[in-house]
């Protein structure tokens, strides 16, 4: 199938940027080559760029920065900021009646300082960071205390009822895989969960810590919160690729600053009859639609995945009010839909 090159990367890669970024190398040899591999293999990216390591963002600026500014309106004096601050929501549920949401899951992904991200890190460094991880993890008790389990040597029917529950991250992403973010798989890899399964940690798929709380109905002041906590005591432990200017570092560039993707699996049977239409008013809503089964998937039976598209250059709590307002109009007009 041949798709028209649409992507970011596509557009920003000048002949310009080129010859600025010939030779240039980040500390974990990664260059400008390595950054576009994803967009090149897969001619139907948005993106079309991984980033190897936080150096990535500042010495192949003259790429990623133009990306940065067309995907999050963030240009390159302005500054993020972090606020985990559960008081700061402006309501405990998404969904006060209980009627049409399923589940709400907010995840954070975080890298550690020092290692180069999933398309770059070395085999070593990729066990190094499991094992810290999974070492700070063993500390944690109380709601939050679980087990890690390693995806090597998981049976498979285990890791197919994880995916299948929403738990566990799918393998095989074309454009991870592209990118160099699959080597070595599944080594390195695993998820760690609570025993209620509320609170979760992917170690080393696309970045080296997903961190996610989740749970049945649209009580976000809990799952929140219970992320919020969980995301203190992991930073008591483990230092996290950071700056001012571009908040949390992450692989994609989608994710930069708050890293924080928050979601509800929300029935909206009639407003999904016209997907395009729908797409268009969560658009407005500053908010992105995906498919019950995760990214680049399909709605089943009416549900969809509502999500904060912004994640760069608003607070955690900002963009958790903003889907709490946009959700609630969502499902005000799915009550007038005919
Ligand atoms: P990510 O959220 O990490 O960017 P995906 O979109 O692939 O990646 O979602 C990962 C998994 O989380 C998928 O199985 C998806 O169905 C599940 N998920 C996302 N939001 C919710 C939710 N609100 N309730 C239950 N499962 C969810
Ligand atoms: N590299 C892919 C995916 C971009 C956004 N999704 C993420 C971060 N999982 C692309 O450019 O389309």
């Amino acid at each position: 199938m041949s798709h028209e090159h649409k992507s970011l990367m596509k557009k920003h890669l000048t002949e310009e940027v080129k010859k600025k970024l010939k030779g240039v190398k980040t500390p974990h040899g990664f260059t400008v080559e390595d950054a576009i591999r994803s967009g090149v293999a897969n001619e139907d990216s948005s993106v079309g760029v991984y980033a190897g390591d936080e150096e990535s963002y500042t010495l192949l600026a003259p790429l990623f920065d133009p990306i940065i500014f067309e995907y999050h309106g963030h240009g390159v004096n302005d500054m993020h900021r972090a606020d985990l601050d559960a008081a700061k929501l402006e309501a405990d549920s998404l969904d006060p009646d209980g009627t049409y949401v399923v589940s709400t899951r907010i995840r954070v992904g975080r890298n550690l300082r020092g290692y180069g991200f999933a398309p770059a890190i070395t085999r070593e460094h990729r066990r190094e960071v499991e094992r810290r991880v999974v070492e700070s993890l063993r500390e944690f008790d109380g709601d939050l205390a679980g087990t890690y389990y390693p995806l090597e040597g998981m049976d498979e029917a285990t890791r197919m009822k994880l995916v299948a529950d929403h738990f566990l991250f799918k393998k095989g992403d074309r454009f991870l895989e592209a990118g160099g973010a699959n080597r070595d798989w599944p080594e390195g890899r695993g998820i760690f969960h609570s025993a209620d399964k509320r609170f979760l940690v992917w170690v080393n798929e696309e970045d080296e810590l997903r961190i996610i709380s989740m749970q049945e109905g649209a009580n976000v002041r809990e799952v929140f919160s219970r992320l919020s906590r969980a995301i203190d005591m992991l930073q008591r432990q483990l230092q996290f690729a950071y700056s001012d200017h571009l908040g949390y570092l992450s692989s994609c560039p989608t994710n930069l600053g708050t890293a924080m993707r928050a979601s509800v699996h929300v029935k909206l049977p009639k407003l999904g009859k016209d997907e395009a239409r729908l797409k268009r008013i969560a658009k407005e809503l500053k908010l992105s639609v995906r498919g019950v089964d995760g990214e680049h998937s399909e709605s089943k039976g009416g549900v969809y995945d509502i999500s904060n598209k912004q994640r760069l250059g608003i607070s955690e709590a900002e963009a958790v009010n903003l889907l709490i307002r946009g959700v609630g109009t969502l499902i005000m007009l799915e009550k007038c839909e005919a």
